[in-house]
C-alpha cells in the first residue's frame, strides 16, 4: 500500500519531533469507533490489538464518552486535598463489584503496580512484622509490569532493564508456571517474603497461558508461607480473558488486585489497586498519593467503563468468540503457524521463524494492507486481541483476512 502525503507527513512529524522509543507499524490513524479504526486516507481497519487491551469496550464507546463529557463541564480535578462528590461513589461501586474492602485509585498501570509493591512491603513491615528493609518480593521470568525503575528492576528482558542501572534491590525472580520454584523461594527466604506478583497470563512475553491450577497453586503456597498473592490484571482483567478477572478461571481472589487499561475504556488513564482493610490500611495518610489519582473525571469514566462490561456481557462474548477464533486459527492450513494460544479474546499465534526474524513484522504489514491491524511481540508472536464488542460475523470476517494473509506467505 502506498502511504499518501498525509500519512507520510504525520510519520515524519513524529520522527523529527518525538522521542524514538517506539517503532510503530506504518499506519496513521485518525478515527476509532467500536472494533474499527480509520487511517488519514479514510481506509478502514479492524483493530486486533485494542491498544493492548485498553479498548475492550471498543473505540470511543458512546456511554463512556458521554460520561466524560458530562463530568468535563462540572469538575475535573480537586486533588485529594479536598473531598468531592464522585470519588466515594466510584470507590463503593468498584469495591462492591470486585469484592474488596477498599481501592487506592491511580492513573497508569505501572503506577498501580508500583503502588501494589509499596503496599505489599508496607504490610510486610507493619502487619507481618518483617525486619525493616528485609522484605522480598518474588517476580517471575518474562514478567512485564510497566516501564518505571521499580518494575524494570524485576524484568528479565534486556530491552526493559538494560542501561537503566542501578536497579531496585529486594526482588527475587523465579521461572513462570513453576510451583516448585515458588515453594523453594518461599522457603529459602524463611519468612521474609512479603509477596508474589504475577500476570495471570503473560501478555508482553507472547500470551503465555500457564498450566491449569498454577494460579490456585501459587495462591495456596502464598497462604501457606504468609506471603501476599498479587495479581497484575492490567492486561488480562476486565473481561479480556472471558471472565471479569482472569483469576476467576481458577477461583482465585488475589490479596492485592491491580487494574488499568480498560478500566477507562481507552478514554483516559485510570488504574486501581484493590485490597482488604488489613492490607490497605497499612498505608497511612500522607504515605502515598497522586495529583490525578481518583479525579472526578476519571471516576465517572471508570464507572461507565465498568458498567459497559457488565451490561453488554463482554466477558461472555470474549469467552464465546475466543473459542471460535482459536479453532479457526488452528484450522489455517499453513506450517507458518506453529502454535495458537490464549484465553477469551487475549490470543497470539507463534510464527515458524526465529525471534529476531522480520517475518512477524512482514505478516503484520500484509494484515494492514488487508484491513486488519495487529503487532508482533518478541519477533515471532503476533497478538490477536480485538475489542470485546466484536460480533460473531465480524470475527469470521477477521479470520478470513488472517487466513488470506497467512496463505500469501
Ligand atoms: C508499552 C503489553 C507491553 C501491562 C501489564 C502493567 C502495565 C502493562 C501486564 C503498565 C502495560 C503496555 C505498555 C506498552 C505496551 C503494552 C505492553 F504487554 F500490553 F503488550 F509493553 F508489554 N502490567 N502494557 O501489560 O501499564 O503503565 O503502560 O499503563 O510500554 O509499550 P501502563
Amino acid at each position: 500500500m502506498q502511504t499518501t502525503v498525509s500519512s507520510q507527513y504525520f510519520m515524519e512529524l513524529e520522527d523529527k519531533y518525538g522521542a524514538h522509543n517506539y517503532h510503530p507499524l506504518p499506519v496513521v490513524l485518525s478515527k476509532g469507533e467500536g472494533v474499527f479504526v480509520w487511517d488519514t486516507e479514510g481506509k478502514k481497519y479492524y483493530d486486533f490489538l485494542s491498544a493492548y487491551s485498553a479498548v475492550n469496550q471498543g473505540h470511543c464507546h458512546p456511554k463512556i464518552v458521554q460520561a466524560l463529557m458530562n463530568q468535563a463541564t462540572e469538575l475535573t480535578l480537586t486533588s485529594r486535598a479536598f473531598y468531592n462528590d464522585v470519588l466515594g461513589v466510584y470507590e463503593k461501586y468498584i469495591t462492591d463489584l470486585l469484592g474488596y474492602d477498599k481501592v487506592l485509585p491511580m492513573n497508569t498501570g505501572v503506577e498501580a503496580v508500583e503502588t501494589a509493591l509499596k503496599l505489599c512491603r508496607k504490610w510486610a513491615y507493619e502487619v507481618k512484622g518483617i525486619e525493616e528493609n528485609q522484605a522480598k518480593i518474588i517476580f517471575v521470568e518474562g514478567n512485564f509490569h510497566g516501564r518505571t525503575m521499580g518494575v524494570i528492576s524485576a524484568s528479565t528482558d534486556p530491552d526493559s532493564y538494560g542501561g537503566y542501572g542501578p536497579l531496585m534491590p529486594g526482588y527475587e525472580v523465579i521461572p513462570y508456571n513453576d510451583l516448585t520454584a515458588l515453594e523453594e523461594a518461599l522457603k529459602r527466604e524463611n519468612g521474609n517474603v512479603a509477596g508474589f506478583i504475577v500476570e495471570p497470563i503473560q501478555g508482553e512475553a507472547g500470551v503465555f497461558v500457564p498450566s491449569d491450577g498454577y494460579l490456585k497453586g501459587a495462591y495456596d503456597l502464598c497462604k501457606k508461607y504468609g506471603a501476599l498473592f498479587i495479581a497484575d490484571e492490567v492486561q488480562t482483567g476486565l473481561a479480556r480473558t472471558g471472565k471479569m478477572l482472569c483469576c476467576e478461571h481458577e477461583d482465585v481472589h488475589p490479596d492485592i488486585l491491580i487494574l488499568g487499561k480498560a478500566l477507562s475504556g481507552g478514554v483516559l488513564p485510570v488504574s486501581a489497586v484493590l485490597a482488604n482493610d488489613e492490607i490497605m490500611l497499612s498505608i497511612k495518610p500522607g504515605q502515598h498519593g497522586s495529583t490525578y489519582g481518583g479525579n472526578p473525571l476519571a471516576c465517572k469514566v471508570a464507572i461507565a467503563a465498568l458498567e459497559v462490561l457488565v451490561d453488554e456481557k463482554l466477558s461472555e462474548n470474549a469467552e464465546y468468540l475466543g473459542e471460535i477464533l482459536r479453532r479457526e486459527l488452528k484450522a489455517i492450513p499453513s506450517n507458518l503457524i506453529t502454535e495458537v494460544r490464549g484465553k477469551g479474546l487475549l490470543n497470539a499465534i507463534v510464527i515458524n521463524s526465529s525471534e529476531d526474524s522480520k517475518l512477524g513484522w512482514e505478516i503484520c504489514l500484509k494484515l494492514r494492507d488487508n484491513g486488519l491491524l495487529a503487532k508482533p511481540t518478541h519477533g515471532n508472536k503476533i497478538r490477536f486481541a480485538p475489542p470485546l464488542v466484536m460480533t460473531e460475523e465480524q470475527l469470521y470476517e477477521c479470520v478470513d483476512i488472517i487466513r488470506k494473509t497467512i496463505l500469501e506467505f
